[in-house]
């Protein structure tokens, strides 16, 4: 009712062929324009070259949008922060009142289940915040995980969170954490948090079959995917974590809090890098499509063959 799918994606679903969901919140509270538009195109193109149909997601004008054309990545992707971040409590709001939005991970997990695609992918996801003893400030992105059959990859938690109340809460809703690859859950800018994942895999096959496993026995909820950045584009540890340190120092002595600490945390942590954390967002982004291309279509492959 409420979703509009592009012909684009709506035939590749129909064909049985693979799609991949991407968030609209990183075009536009997550990087600058026109760096935002320009990768958002880009990780399109990686998606295809890889063999599946890329479905970016957002609400316009009130419609649940499952595929943008360019012209829509760059409106979003001009309107910046003047769009609507909007997570789970947002949708209907926005969608009364036709706004736009831009979808966050929770809101774009949502919008992808009910268009029919399972595999989504993105840079970061939310999670536990430092210090949400006091602030309860826990991203809703979490909640979703454990109750919308979607595989999020991700480049890992940021240090912006505490990773380990993340993974903690995140086993607590039984949402299975993977790293691709990896042993060790990747810190997003680095490629070890130091902190280990439930389970490591080495294919998308493997990982494909894990997934139908999962749904097929009706155990719902979504996958966090751990996908870490590539050895070339990461930072040394110590001087990101100075960076994440000086970042958070600041939106405390400005008291940010709620929807808008993620963003101002990400728009300083580009500045204290002199621009050098945004080349590796983009990077990992491009790097999380190609592995999301690749488990969509093995993971169509499997329900294809199935009985
Ligand atoms: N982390 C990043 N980049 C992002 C986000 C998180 O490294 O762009 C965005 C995603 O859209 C995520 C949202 O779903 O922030 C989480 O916000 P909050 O913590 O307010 O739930
Ligand atoms: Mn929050």
């Amino acid at each position: 009712m409420y979703v509009d799918i592009s012909k684009e994606v709506a035939e590749a679903l129909l064909q049985g062929r693979p799609a991949v969901a991407l968030e609209s919140t990183i075009i536009s509270h997550g990087m600058p324009y026109p760096r935002n538009v320009e990768t958002a195109l880009a990780v399109e193109e990686t998606i295809r070259r890889n063999g599946a149909v890329p479905a970016t997601i957002a609400i316009l004008k009130g419609r649940l949008k499952a595929g943008l054309t360019p012209e829509e990545i760059e409106y979003l992707g001009k309107q910046g922060i003047k769009a609507t971040k909007s997570s789970r409590r947002d949708i209907p709001f926005i969608v009364a009142g036709k706004g736009d939005g831009a979808t966050t991970v929770a809101a774009t997990m949502i919008i992808a289940a009910r268009a029919g695609i399972k595999v989504f992918a993105t840079g970061g996801v939310g999670g536990v915040h430092r210090g949400a003893a006091e602030t309860f400030d826990i991203s809703a992105d979490l909640q979703e995980l454990a109750k919308t059959d979607v595989a999020v990859v991700c480049a890992g938690v940021k240090s912006i969170l505490d990773i380990g109340l993340t993974l903690e809460y995140l086993e607590t809703m039984g949402v299975p954490v993977v790293g691709f690859g990896v042993p060790n859950l990747p810190g997003f800018y680095t490629r070890d948090s130091g902190f280990p994942v439930d389970f490591r895999v080495d294919s998308a096959e493997e990982l494909a079959a894990a997934l139908k496993a999962k749904w097929d026995m009706g155990l719902s909820g979504g996958v966090l995917i751990a996908n870490p950045i590539p050895e070339e584009d990461s930072f040394p540890k110590e001087e990101i974590d100075r960076i994440i340190q000086d970042a958070l120092q600041e939106a405390s002595s400005r008291r940010i809090k709620g929807k808008g600490i993620t963003p101002f945390l990400l728009d300083k942590i580009v500045q204290f890098s002199g621009g050098r954390s945004l080349e590796a967002n983009i990077k990992l982004v491009l790097n999380n499509a190609k592995v999301a291309a690749e488990l969509s279509g093995a993971y169509t492959r499997l329900k294809a063959g199935s009985p």
